[in-house]
């Protein structure tokens, strides 16, 4: 009960050490391993959308029992419904934003805003501890103000294999650029210069000793009217540019959310 009253006030809850120092070890390894040959460059790192597609050798962690179990505490929920919805990431900067695609029309309808609750919860996981500088950073409360700029804001220090459950209505940044990263960043709107700006930026982050960031995000729901239309707006996102159909998931990946008693919406959804 007070997991769902902390996530209705606060729009995120830690949950401390759900992954164990081996299950670590193993998506870092994953990770770095499918970093070194495929990314798209985004905030001067490397950004995997679609992650459960596209990195299958990470599908176990999409049912991994005790992130499972975060879920259903803090949507209060046994029905839960994956919405194949993850990205990846390594070194990527960032900004203030809220994981509702306003520019892309909103993944709800309606004042979504207006609502005291959502159904659909975001789970991020920093694989590294971010106990000097943190891992991410929310405005608490601001599930329910439409502008990402609202309120105080919060660095939430983790240790590797805790996990952040957030509503996806939550503002909140991962890595802010510091100085040098912030005129890299501004030279890396210009075409010509971006792959210039990134590799400058990567020598930046060595000069500074600054550790390798790796981090996993994906989406969850209750199996309500929020989670449907929220897969639906997936499956949409997914089908673009590839004939109208979205990519079903892996049949190992699909068998191993059967087993653990989870729908996949967004194939429910588009079906
Ligand atoms: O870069 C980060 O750590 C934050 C990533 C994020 O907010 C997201 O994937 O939605
Ligand atoms: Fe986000």
């Amino acid at each position: 009960m007070t997991l769902q009253t902390d996530m209705r006030r606060d729009g995120y809850v830690i949950l401390r050490g759900l992954l164990r120092p081996d299950e670590i070890a193993r998506l870092r390894g994953e990770l770095r391993a499918h970093f070194a040959r495929s990314w798209h460059a985004e905030g001067l790192g490397k950004h995997q959308p679609e992650a459960a597609l596209k990195i299958p050798a990470i599908g176990w962690i999409y049912h991994h029992p005790a992130i499972l179990q975060g879920f259903r505490a803090v949507s209060g929920s046994d029905a839960l419904v994956f919405t194949a919805n993850s990205d990846a990431h390594m070194n990527m900067l960032s900004w203030w934003h809220k994981d509702t695609s306003e520019n892309q029309g909103g993944c709800f309808s309606g004042d979504y805003f207006a609502r005291p609750g959502c159904n659909v919860f975001r789970a991020g996981i920093y694989l590294q501890d971010q106990s000097h500088k943190g891992g991410l950073t929310v405005r608490p409360g601001s599930q329910t103000s439409r502008s990402p700029m609202t309120g105080p804001a919060e660095t939430l220090k983790t240790a590797a294999g805790d996990v952040v459950f957030f509503d996806i209505r939550l503002s909140h940044a991962g890595q802010f650029p510091d100085p040098v990263e912030t005129a890299l960043l501004r030279a890396a709107r210009i075409r010509r210069l971006r792959s210039t700006a990134t590799v400058l930026k990567h020598g930046w982050h060595r000069l500074m000793r600054k550790p390798d960031k790796l981090s996993l995000f994906f989406t969850y729901g209750a199996a309500a009217a929020d989670t449907e239309e929220f897969c639906h707006f997936e499956w949409n996102r997914q089908a673009r540019g590839r004939n109208g159909i979205a990519p079903p998931l892996t049949p190992v990946l699909s068998g191993g959310l059967e087993r653990a008693g989870v729908r996949f919406g967004a194939m429910a959804a588009g079906g």
